[in-house]
């Protein structure tokens, strides 16, 4: 009876709704990240700071720190995230082919990685500034079933990719292959892995692909606030390795990331911002 009732007063459009819209918009906001305690905030922005106390000293941090830009870059990208009359920020249309994917000018970043690794999580997170943007997740692997684009005003494009792995194997051969072959206004590909289980056998195929096709790509480790530190350590300094030994096109930098406690994405989305070209850093080293 309890849970009708709540149900039907976080209806959209009551005022109840529309509270709960407001604490969701706040949680998201760097302001109210601010406010946090120094230590909590700077593993919010840097969730590496968390790690980095459990590395032995001999291992490199350099790599990655390599992207640390200042709260006020931070802020300047929170913007892009925030929708406005002059500013949509916009589900625009699928495809489940790329001669029906949209012809867009603007710069465009796309997810891809195994089914339910968290890629339309992470999308959501990034605009959870905006909660009207619909972006929907499931528990269920091999839910995205098609090329998802997001319009970020005038700025930017995101693309949600259906994954690999699982059911969905036939979907990346036939859409995630020719998207990174033939999208011309591609200008980063965020590959993403789960941060408890460390770089699988279909991970490594897809970075294969990224380096054959040289498209500039980074690594998103996933999950975070789920991970054992043990196991994440483990899985980051293979990641490492794999980094430095084996690709050309990579970020060095792997982003550290959790879509529900909103770990790493103040960071990713002064990244997205920044390779887009939407922002200027006021630092230019700390590119
Ligand atoms: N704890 C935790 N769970 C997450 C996180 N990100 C995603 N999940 C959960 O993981 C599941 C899959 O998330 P999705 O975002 O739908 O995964 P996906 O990669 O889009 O999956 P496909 O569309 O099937 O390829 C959902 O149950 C999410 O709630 C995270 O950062 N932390
Ligand atoms: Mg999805």
């Amino acid at each position: 009876m309890f849970c009708k009732l709540l149900r039907l007063r976080l209806q959209p459009g009551s005022p109840v709704h529309a509270v709960a819209q407001r604490s969701i918009h706040k949680l998201a906001s760097l302001q109210k990240a601010t406010a946090l305690p120094p230590k909590k905030m700077q593993s919010l922005l840097f969730p590496f700071s968390e790690v980095e106390a459990y590395l032995d000293r001999s291992v490199d941090r350099t790599q990655f720190q390599l992207f640390h830009p200042s709260l006020e870059d931070m802020l300047m990208a929170e913007k892009l995230f925030c929708a406005s009359e002059s500013h949509k920020i916009e589900y625009s249309s699928s495809a489940e082919r790329m001669d029906h994917a949209p012809a867009l000018k603007q710069p465009e970043v796309c997810f891809i990685g195994r089914s339910n690794v968290g890629k339309s999580s992470l999308i959501k997170a990034l605009f959870s500034l905006s909660p009207e943007v619909e972006v929907r997740v499931s528990k269920t692997p091999g839910h995205t079933k098609k090329m998802n684009f997001f319009r970020v005003g005038r700025a930017f494009t995101m693309v949600d990719m259906p994954g690999y792995g699982h059911r969905a194997p036939r979907d990346f051969v036939d859409m995630v292959e020719p998207y990174l072959h033939t999208r011309k206004n591609l200008v980063r590909t965020f590959l993403l892995v789960d941060g408890s289980v460390g770089l699988q056998k279909a991970d490594l195929i897809a970075l294969e692909m990224c380096e054959e096709l040289r498209c500039p790509y980074v690594m998103v480790v996933t999950k975070i606030d789920k991970c054992k530190h043990g196991a994440l350590l483990t899985n980051l300094l293979n990641l490492q390795h794999v980094l430095k030994t084996e690709t050309s096109s990579c970020f060095p930098q792997p982003f550290l990331i959790s879509s529900v406690h909103y770990l790493g994405i103040y960071l990713l989305r002064c990244f997205i911002a920044h390779v887009t070209g939407s922002i200027r850093l006021k630092d230019t080293s700390q590119s």
